[in-house]
């Protein structure tokens, strides 16, 4: 049977004006203004060194404690496996190289609302896709020992075409729930890459060892984040338990999201935050629509001017 398309909208068109109540009490900046908010932020964080890094390298790790304090880092664990217990991963299979992987938890703890909130870590998506970025998956990342390694790959791959532009249109932020070494199966990064624009070579996908390749041994509670066009991967997973990571990509504006956010976000979730958790839900983007087509007041919060970080 099809969807309701009528009780859709409808329950859209509540959602929404949940959000446009958010969002006259607390508007996202344009233009100069979007400009002077991030620069604020990035000094109220004490980021510096991370905006350098992420022109220079294409990816920056903040340390464990500065985005949230550390014991968020269990709970995060604790959601996650009473989640796998619930769940069936068991399709996905805990031996590829992403690991078991657990789809679309936001809904399911509000812990990861928490980690999607940080301060800090929200700064650096705003200087990487703009204050109106969607959130595009909550997942989480579990590999047991023996996982293989995960090709190098850019998160731009299969998703726009290349040349890729200079800014990044899809970045992961990765929360480390378990120490990252080059036994535990560590993320690894090709500094720089994110200025080449292109996808990896298909000779080059298995180059974990190339010697430019780095590879990311942080501590649990360390998150990490990289711009879209960025080469990385993983190196297999040889020591004994388990490793645990919570990725969060984002998308800007005009991007689809993977994961359908707008379809599982409650007005209780809306109420407990500020007007930007709407927008990363995607409820003040102009689309999608159904037979109702665009609402002005929604294509008035959109980005106007052209600045990157709208
Ligand atoms: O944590 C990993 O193994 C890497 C996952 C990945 O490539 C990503 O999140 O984009
Ligand atoms: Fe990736």
């Amino acid at each position: 049977m099809a969807i309701d398309r009528y009780a859709l909208a409808k329950e859209m068109r509540a959602l929404r004006g949940l959000a446009r109540d958010k969002w006259q009490q607390d508007p996202l900046p344009v233009g100069p203004a979007a400009t002077q908010q991030l620069q604020a932020d990035i000094d109220l964080y004490e980021l510096h060194k991370n905006i350098v890094q992420l022109e220079t390298d294409g990816y920056t790790v903040i340390p464990p404690g500065k985005a949230a304090p550390v014991a968020i880092i269990e709970r995060i664990k604790d959601a996650m496996l009473e989640l796998e217990a619930r769940v069936d991963t068991g399709s996905l299979g805990s031996q590829s190289g992403l690991g078991s992987t657990l789809f679309h938890m936001l809904p399911e703890h509000e812990v990861f609302e928490e980690a999607l909130m940080a301060g800090p870590s929200l700064t650096l998506v705003t200087y990487l896709l703009g204050f109106r970025a969607k959130l595009s998956q909550c997942t989480g990342l579990i590999k047991d020992s023996g996982a293989p390694a995960l090709a190098l790959h850019a998160d731009h791959s299969g998703k726009f075409p290349a040349p890729w532009p200079k800014l990044s249109n899809y970045s992961v932020v990765t929360w480390v729930l378990t120490d990252y070494t080059r036994d535990n199966g560590a993320v690894c990064v090709w500094p720089g890459s994110h200025r080449w624009g292109k996808p990896v070579p298909p000779d080059m996908v298995m180059a974990h060892d190339h010697e430019e390749v780095r590879v990311l041994e942080v501590p649990a509670g360390s998150v990490i984040i990289w711009h879209g066009s960025l080469w990385h991967g993983a190196v297999p997973r040889t020591a004994e338990g388990r490793r645990m990571t919570l990725v969060l990509p984002h998308v800007r504006d005009p991007v689809q999201p993977q994961e359908l956010f707008w379809a599982s976000v409650t007005p209780e979730m809306i109420e407990r935050h500020p007007a930007r958790f709407c927008t990363l839900m995607g409820l003040t983007s102009a689309g999608p629509w159904l037979q109702d087509g665009p609402d002005p007041a929604r294509l008035a919060m959109g980005p106007t001017s052209g600045s990157q970080f709208e």
